[in-house]
Parts: structure tokens; sequence; C-alpha cells
């Protein structure tokens, strides 16, 4: 009986657990967009003022738990001598979210040749990729429609694996719902190559 009551337990607060990492370079708002969809998917969560976020030294996490599964955030800092440790949580993360500061056109092939470099990675095959048009809330910024062909223009690289570029704001939270949402039925469609981890 007893078996039977904490299984029964169990099955109902068992969740499926997903290791999301959100990568880029620094200054792009990787930070800012985490904070802010904690806040939307977090009852109860007031979440704390953006602009107190300072520049990630080595790994921020967050967490959310919404529509029955829970998503584990790996927000890693983008400055250059950071970078060196982004590979190490490849293997273990189910997607990716890759954001971009599109009102930095100064940077933006430095940000296009570490995104080809962590595509190129053989422990993200396959791996969900949002990419995030970021800062939109700035005027005269980069839209999608030209930011797009820029990252995606190595389909070969990108594969098979789901992959969408949307504009998003982590200040204004533009986009941030469609995100989190997106990534959620991706990485579910790729649950038979990277299952979730089983949280009780
Ligand atoms: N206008 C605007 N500014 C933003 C947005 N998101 C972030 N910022 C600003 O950009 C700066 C950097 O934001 P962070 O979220 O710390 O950036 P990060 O990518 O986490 O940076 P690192 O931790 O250094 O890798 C801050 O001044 C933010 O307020 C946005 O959507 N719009
Ligand atoms: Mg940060």
């Amino acid at each position: 009986m007893y078996h039977l009551v904490t299984g029964f337990y169990q099955m109902l607060t068992k969740r499926d657990e997903y290791n999301i990492l959100i990568l880029g370079l620094d200054d792009a708002g990787k930070s800012t967009f985490l904070e802010t969809a904690k806040t939307k998917f977090t009852k109860g969560y007031k979440g704390m003022n953006l602009k107190s976020i300072t520049s990630t030294v080595g790994l921020n996490i967050g967490q959310i738990d919404f529509s029955g599964l829970t998503f584990n955030f790996w927000d890693l800092g983008g400055q250059k001598e950071l970078q060196s440790l982004w590979d190490k949580y490849y293997d273990e993360s189910h997607g990716v979210i890759y954001v971009i500061d599109s009102n930095d056109r100064e940077r933006m092939s430095e940000s296009k040749e570490l995104f080809d470099k962590m595509i190129k990675n053989e422990f993200l095959t396959g791996v969900p990729l949002l990419i995030l048009a970021n800062k939109q809330d700035i005027i005269d910024c980069m839209g999608v429609r030209e930011i797009k062909p820029v990252f995606q223009q190595h389909g070969h690289l990108i594969g098979r694996r789901d992959c969408l570029t949307i504009p998003t704001s982590g200040l204004t939270g533009e986009g941030v719902d469609e995100a989190i949402n997106w990534l959620k039925d991706a990485v579910k469609r790729n649950s038979i190559l990277r299952p979730p981890k089983i949280k009780s």
C-alpha cells in the first residue's frame, strides 16, 4: 500500500526538467532576458530592478516551472575570457538561446563568429536553437529581417535542429513569452534524442 501511495504521489509530482543555455556576447542582454522570463513565468515573483543587473562573471542560474515542466537556465558570462567555459555545458543542455544585441552593428560579425563556433560543436548537434534579435526597443536597431539571414546563413551547420529567430526586448518584455513557449515545444520534440531529467 505504501509503495502504491508513494508511486502515485511521485507520478503526480514528477516533472520533466530541461537545461537551457543562454549564450551571446557580453552586453547582449542575456541576464536581463532571463530575469524578465522569470518574472513573467513565476507567480508572485516581482523580479529585481533590471537596471541593477551587472555583467555576469561565470554562471548565473535561474529556474522556471510552467506547463508541467521545469527549465533550468544556465546564463553564462559573454566576456571574451569567459567564452572558453561555454562548451563545458553543451552535452548536458537541451536547448540554446543565443542572444544578439541588435543595436550593436560594430560587434555583429564578432557575435556571428562566436555563434558559428558554437553551432559547429558536436555536443550541440540537433539541440534546438532560439536566436534572439534583442534590444528591439531601441530605435534604428537592426530588425529580424536583417539579422536572420546573417545568422542562419550556414544552414548546413544549423542542420536539422529546430531553429527560430525572433525579435525581443528583455527590458520591455517583447517576445519573451513567445521565446519560452517555442523553446518548450522544441525541447519536447527533441526529447527522444535528449531526454529530460525527471525531477520528483
Ligand atoms: N535597450 C535595451 N537594453 C537592454 C536590453 N536588455 C539588456 N539591456 C541592457 O544591456 C546591458 C547589458 O545587459 P545584461 O543583461 O547584463 O547583458 P549580458 O548579456 O548578461 O552581459 P554579460 O553578463 O556581460 O555577458 C544592461 O545595461 C541592460 O540594461 C534590451 O532589451 N533593451
Ligand atoms: Mg549576464
